[in-house]
């Protein structure tokens, strides 16, 4: 496997190259605005390695078809590359069936796909939706809808000054009427990893399924969803060094069989006739219309490059970046980072006294830093604390400390232009 060549091994054990894995990103040689590029808006969206490429151009080059049709020869090899990718996924997330996983657009459709099917059919009036007040707006929206239609109430555990959940108001607001928990593992605008299992256990005691929203923890951290017994899991694949387009629901079979179709088309039908149709199996009865079978395959060809690298070798270099930028970013005057929950992911929120977080963005652009700046698609954790925006920069295993210092660097010069 390629990445065997990233691992450099050193007497503190084998740590990951970076210039090697750098070197697998075409893009990163990019200059832009005449500077190199210094990309840490990686929780928006991550490059791609020139393997993952490389499939998706095998797949439209070699053996483009339609799946789950064709009797000829390609579209037996297309089918088989895409369900080949889904059992990636399947052994990735460690669920125990392929056919709890089912190829969506993305997490945002995966929330939605579930708030359809299943709260649509289980929902009543008087009923609960608990989430946290770090989600996103993809796991909030469509719960508040659904809760809107049902006459159900949707609530929300609060979280702390430093950005974590407390955990004794979540179970206090866990009660007799919460028909679902959804929580994102990681939190886009803060970092903050939740303690999942923990949320589960609480659940279950209820009888309370648990959707997790893993679209900021798959690309940092190793995802066994046996191990957290969560119900339904979903990510992006964009955000995981794959194609866009594609994502992962994942869901207990028991669940899914219980759950009526989302969309209705091709291949989510046995057989149709003008009185009655009968659909088919999982994961397929979530699978209408031709699925995007080259972001499929896109997604397990990258799922081969991060387990190449190995979770636990990108956890470990991310943590050292996450690390070293909180320690720099602190000794900055004026600037306060939000979110320092103890567990976080390598995300830093940060605000500059007196300077809009657009104004900060800008700057660092003319300097090749990109950096999200804006309230993140998480709008109730910039009322929670109180700020309009943030600047966000968010790291991958790419990113060097180097980088690092690219980034304090373009901060004093946006404090200079303001001085
Ligand atoms: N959930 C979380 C926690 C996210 O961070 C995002 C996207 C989504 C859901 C939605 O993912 P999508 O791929 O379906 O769009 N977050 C971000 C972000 O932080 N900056 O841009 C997109």
């Amino acid at each position: 496997m390629q990445a065997m060549t990233h691992l450099r091994h050193t007497d503190a054990g084998s740590a990951l190259d970076v210039e090697a894995v750098r070197r697998d990103f075409p893009i990163l040689k990019k200059k832009v605005r005449g500077k190199p590029l210094v990309y840490l808006d990686n929780a928006a969206t991550t490059q791609k390695p020139q393997q993952m490429l490389d499939a998706l151009t095998r797949f439209y080059v070699d053996t483009c078809a339609n799946i789950h049709r064709g009797l000829h020869q390609l579209s037996e090899h297309a089918t088989r590359e895409y369900e080949e990718a889904r059992e990636k996924v399947r052994r990735f997330l460690n669920a125990p069936e392929a056919r709890e996983i089912i190829f969506v657009r993305g997490a945002t459709e995966a929330v939605n796909l579930v708030a359809h099917s299943w709260g649509r059919g289980t929902l009543q009036p008087g009923d609960e939706v608990l989430i946290t007040g770090m989600e996103h707006h993809a796991n909030i929206v469509p719960w508040q809808v659904l809760c809107q239609e049902k006459g159900a109430k949707l609530r929300v555990a609060p979280i702390s000054d430093a950005g974590e959940l407390l955990l004794e108001e979540f179970e206090k607001r866990l009660g007799p009427r919460t028909r679902l928990v959804a929580v994102a593992h990681v939190s886009n605008a803060l970092g903050t990893v939740n303690p999942v299992r923990r949320i589960v256990e609480m659940a279950h005691r209820q009888k309370t399924p648990v959707f997790v929203d893993g679209a900021q923890a798959a690309p940092h951290t190793r995802i066994d969803v046996q191990a957290l017994d969560c119900d339904f899991y979903a990510f992006s694949g964009h955000k995981l060094y794959g194609p866009t387009g594609v994502g992962v629901l994942y869901g207990k079979a028991g669940l899914l069989e219980r759950m009526p179709p989302y969309q209705c088309g091709g291949d989510m039908i046995r057989s149709v006739t003008f009185e009655e149709t009968i659909f088919n199996t999982i994961p397929y009865k979530f699978e209408a219309g031709t699925p995007n079978i080259a972001g499929a395959i896109g997604l397990g060809a990258a799922i081969d490059y991060v387990e190449g690298i190995g979770l636990e070798r990108i956890a470990a270099h991310e943590h050292d970046l996450l690390a070293y930028a909180t320690r720099r970013l602190a000794e900055i005057p004026g600037l306060r980072i939000i979110g320092t929950a103890p567990e976080k992911a390598a995300v830093i929120s940060f605000v500059l006294d007196g300077i809009h977080a657009h104004d900060i963005g800008t700057i660092l652009d003319r300097e090749g830093i990109a950096v999200r700046a804006g309230h993140h698609c998480a709008q109730p954790v910039m009322a929670r604390f109180g700020v309009p925006a943030t600047t966000r920069a968010s790291f991958a295993f790419y990113n060097t400390r180097q980088e690092v210092d690219a980034l304090v660097a373009g901060i004093h010069k946006v404090q200079e232009v303001f001085r």
